[in-house]
């Protein structure tokens, strides 16, 4: 039977990566052509996405790769590039951790109303959403002078292909999508003072793109397909679940925590729960909510410098459980930055111990981030009636023994860890798809993904009166 051979271009927030996908009827095979480090630059004030750079690893991976049937490009939500009336990129994408927008989405949801933005958009109160950035910006010659606006893997895959389009799944994170309509939400828009013509034409996952430019240098390597090009998307169509009874983490350095739906959930419930409801493929809704993720430990590592991370986790397994707890959601921990001092501090406050060593830090954020999950996984069920048995961790944090077990223990549910590299599988189905290889709907494709790749299960220990109080003492 056919089997084709697809590139996936993901790019994390920490690090970007091309990987291979051979995939034929019930197959699935994963190799990486290669990774790359994304690092943010400050300049001045501003803290941007180093563009070029990445784009450079997303050609050297390409071309490590070699001929491919098809193309996917995906990436973290929210920013993008401008380009002018030639097509040039206008300076350097603004990193979504950028202090620009601090403030900005109290006063746009005051004079739009938190409401009919929620009523509009489905989607949750980050202040970085897309809409917030632009509101940011306004006024700024670089927004003057723009005719674009493309998102960073519309960006890609204009560099790739020559062509302008607008992804729906990531279309759908910018707080300037109306999801009932399916297009963008022109109206608000307008009523925030962002100009409408900036925004190309959307188009499904599933959509075949065009051609590569043949000056890119990739003989034998035909087109760019859509995928789901929100990271996210593309990892919720990698959770290896069976039915609908299932909650997902897509855990890296964010966890984002939900479930599944056909609908979305608007009631005023969920609008105070600051749950969202993005745009999944297949025109599934992924209910969720941001959880700060893992992050935590990366500025942690950060700051410490060289440390031996198993060696740590082995440590803070061995630590007292909830000693300290903070709620991973303060928007202090947002920012770049000195995250055991402010952990410290947030403890302080709290008036919980101050964790006093590494290990005593790493404890504290693997129990905070449990107590958030189980936290997100009861709210998502009960503001959407959607009742789960499991809970799937996909991504970076599938790895983490400690936060796995804990998470299964803090929800009372078993947890299914893996696949590891659930985005760029997700990415590599939709391709094969479209290519004719594998059929059917999302449950079909999540089948070969449980046949083909390594799940780690987690029993939930112990009682949940432990669980109930510490979730308490986090507060929020
Ligand atoms: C995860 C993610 C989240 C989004 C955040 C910012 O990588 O895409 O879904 O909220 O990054 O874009």
């Amino acid at each position: 039977s056919a089997v084709v051979t697809v590139a996936a271009v993901d790019l994390g927030a920490s690090s970007g990566r091309v990987m291979l996908g051979r995939v034929g009827a019930g197959r699935v095979e994963l190799t990486e052509a290669h990774r790359f480090t994304n690092e943010p630059v400050r300049v001045g004030d501003t803290l941007h996405w180093d563009i070029l750079n990445l784009w450079h690893g997303v050609r050297t991976g390409l071309r490590a790769a070699g001929p491919v049937t098809s193309i996917g490009v995906d990436s973290w939500a929210v920013d993008y590039g401008l380009l002018d009336a030639s097509g040039a990129l206008l300076g350097n994408p603004v990193h979504y951790r950028d202090a620009r927008t601090d403030g900005v989405a109290e006063r746009v949801a005051t004079q739009l109303g938190e409401e009919r933005l929620y009523a509009t958009t489905g989607l949750q109160q980050l202040p970085f959403n897309t809409l917030y950035q632009l509101v940011a910006a306004a006024g700024t010659p670089q927004l003057g002078t723009a005719h674009r606006l493309l998102l960073i893997p519309d960006l890609i895959t204009y560099w790739l292909t020559g062509r302008i389009g607008a992804e729906l799944t990531n279309a759908s994170t910018t707080q300037l999508y109306d999801l009932r309509r399916r297009a963008w939400a022109t109206d608000l828009m307008a009523d925030a003072g962002i100009r409408t013509d900036l925004f190309p034409p959307l188009h499904e996952p599933g959509t075949r793109i065009g051609p590569v430019r043949p000056d890119l240098g990739l003989p034998g390597t035909a087109e760019v397909v859509a995928v789901g090009s929100h990271d996210t998307a593309s990892a919720v169509v990698g959770v290896p679940a069976t039915g609908e009874r299932f909650a997902y983490i897509s855990c890296g350095t964010w966890s984002l925590v939900g479930v599944e739906l056909d609908a979305p959930v608007l009631t005023e419930a969920s609008r105070r729960a600051n749950f969202t409801n993005e745009s999944g493929v297949d025109g599934t809704i992924r209910y969720l909510r941001n959880v700060m993720g893992l992050w935590l430990l990366q500025e942690s590592l950060r700051t410490w410098g060289a440390v031996d991370l198993p060696h740590l986790l082995r440590q803070a397994a061995g630590e007292p459980a909830f000693r300290s707890v903070v709620d991973p959601d303060d928007p202090v921990f947002l920012p770049p930055g000195d995250m055991p001092a402010r952990i410290a501090d947030a403890c302080r406050r709290a008036g919980e111990p101050v964790p006093a060593t590494p290990a005593a830090t790493v404890r504290c954020i693997i129990d905070s981030l449990a107590l958030a999950h189980r936290r997100a996984v009861h709210q998502a069920q009960q503001l959407s009636g959607r009742n789960v048995d499991a809970v799937h961790v996909v991504g970076g944090g599938a790895r983490n023994e400690l936060l796995c077990q804990l998470t299964a223990d803090a929800c009372g549910l078993p947890v299914i860890a893996g696949p590891v590299e659930a985005t760029a599988l997700g990415n590599i189905l939709m391709q094969a798809r479209t290519a004719g290889v594998v059929g059917g709907d999302l449950p079909a494709l999540r089948t070969v993904l449980r046949e083909t790749q390594h799940l780690v299960r987690y029993e939930p220990r112990g009682d949940q009166a432990a669980w109930r109080a510490a979730e308490d003492r986090m507060g929020g």
